[in-house]
Formats: structure tokens, C-alpha cells, sequence
């Protein structure tokens, strides 16, 4: 039986996801974050100790795109990747790419930069945030020539690894999406998804739906408060 670990509030929401539209059997493991980073029980299953992290028979793997890429092809009869044959190949082995080989680490360098305590002003800051912006053009304007999905007409594994980034990771580093209408309907009609909503009931029903412009408030600082 796959189980699929996850954390709260992370870029593991991901595999729940997607273990949710390809409607597969799967055993749920929830974590707290404790109170910022991994808990011990992740850290003791994957010496990397960052969530997602899932177990098969005797696999134990993590990163998102690997859990993701396996998932599909040994549970998922390859269902939300495109094949080499597909007309949109190429844009979903880009889009897929992307997420986490650009958009992602564009705002987790910014967040660090900020942990750090370097002012918004500062030149590195600045450069930096130009890159994301003209990530976030880039994913922007794709969608506003799909009107539909990153890889085209076909919803795809590529929209799992990307919508993390534009919606949760806010919670994270404060990204304003006001300027970005493309990238604003997708998220409306990301939420639509019913294998969306089932990953959010089972896990992380408290987490605010981050889908508008406006930069969303701190979650975590919110959680925190609660502990
Ligand atoms: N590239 C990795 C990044 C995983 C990652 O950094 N996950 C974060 C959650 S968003 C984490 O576990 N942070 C807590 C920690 O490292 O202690 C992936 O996609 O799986």
C-alpha cells in the first residue's frame, strides 16, 4: 500500500493532491510542523528530513517531483503526464520542469534573503525579486495563451507541481498576485477541481484559500499563536 507523508501547510500537498485526482487507494500520514520545520517523525523516515516523503512496500522517497513522476507511472497507469507522442509533450515536460527547477527556489531565495534580515532594498534583494517577477510574467502570460491549463487544454501533473508555489508558499514569502489576472482565474478554476477540494478537506482543511491578489496573511505566525 503507498503511504503518502505529509505536512501541514508544505509542498507535500502536492502528492495529496495528486493521489486525490488520480483517485488511487493511499493511507494518509498527517504532520504538524514543529513548530517551523520538519517533526522528528519525518526527519526519521528520510535523512533529508523535508516533506513529502512516501513509503512503497521497502521504498522510502522524497522530493515532490520524484514522489510525484512515480506515483504516476506505478499507481496511476501514467494519468496526468502527457507521453512523448502528446502534441503538448515538450510544454509539460517544460511546465513540469519549471515549477520546481525555477519558481519555486525564486521564492524560497527571496524568503531566506528576508529570514536573513536583508532589507527589500538591498541590490541582491532586488535583483532577485526581478527574477520572480519575470517568472511570474512567464507563468502568466503561458496561461493567458492556454486560457486553460500550464501544458495546454489537458490538466496535468505539471498544474500539481506549480500551484503550491502560487498559492501556499504566500504564507511563506508575501507575493502580491494583483497584476497577474491570468494567473488569478487559474487559481479560481483550480479550486473548482474536485480532487483539489478532497486534498484540502483531508489535508490541510484549516489552511485559508490563498487564490487572490493581495498578499495573504502569515498562516504559520496564526498557527503559532494557536500552539
Ligand atoms: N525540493 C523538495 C523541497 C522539500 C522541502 O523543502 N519541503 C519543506 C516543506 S515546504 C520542508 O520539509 N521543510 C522543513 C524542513 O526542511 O525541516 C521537494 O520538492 O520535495
Amino acid at each position: 500500500m503507498l503511504t503518502v507523508h505529509h505536512m501541514r501547510v508544505s509542498q507535500s500537498e502536492r502528492i495529496v493532491w495528486l493521489c486525490e485526482e488520480l483517485e488511487i487507494k493511499y493511507d494518509l500520514k498527517l504532520h504538524n510542523r514543529d513548530p517551523m520545520f520538519s517533526p522528528q517523525a519525518i526527519k526519521d523516515l528520510y535523512e533529508i528530513g523535508s516533506a513529502p516523503v512516501i513509503q512503497d512496500g521497502d521504498l522510502t522517497m522524497g522530493e515532490s517531483a520524484a514522489c510525484v513522476e512515480y506515483i504516476i507511472h506505478k499507481h496511476g497507469d501514467g494519468r496526468l503526464a502527457l507521453p512523448p507522442s502528446h502534441p503538448n509533450y515538450a510544454d509539460y515536460v517544460y511546465w513540469f520542469a519549471f515549477s520546481n527547477g525555477t519558481l519555486q527556489p525564486a521564492v524560497s531565495r527571496l524568503m531566506s534573503i528576508k529570514a536573513a534580515g536583508v532589507d527589500s532594498s538591498n541590490d541582491t534583494a532586488k535583483r532577485y525579486q526581478g527574477k520572480l517577477d519575470l517568472y511570474l510574467r512567464h507563468v502568466d502570460g503561458r496561461l493567458g495563451r492556454t486560457n486553460k491549463w500550464l501544458a495546454g487544454e489537458e490538466f496535468t501533473a505539471a498544474d500539481i507541481m506549480t500551484v503550491f508555489t502560487l498559492t501556499t508558499m504566500r504564507t511563506f514569502y508575501s507575493i502580491d498576485l494583483s497584476a497577474y489576472s491570468n494567473i488569478l482565474t487559474y487559481l479560481k478554476r483550480v479550486v473548482q477541481r474536485p480532487g483539489y477540494q478532497s486534498y484540502r478537506e483531508k489535508g490541510d482543511l484549516e489552511l485559508p484559500l490563498m487564490i487572490d491578489g493581495p498578499a495573504p496573511e502569515n498562516f504559520l505566525e496564526k498557527l503559532k499563536s494557536k500552539a
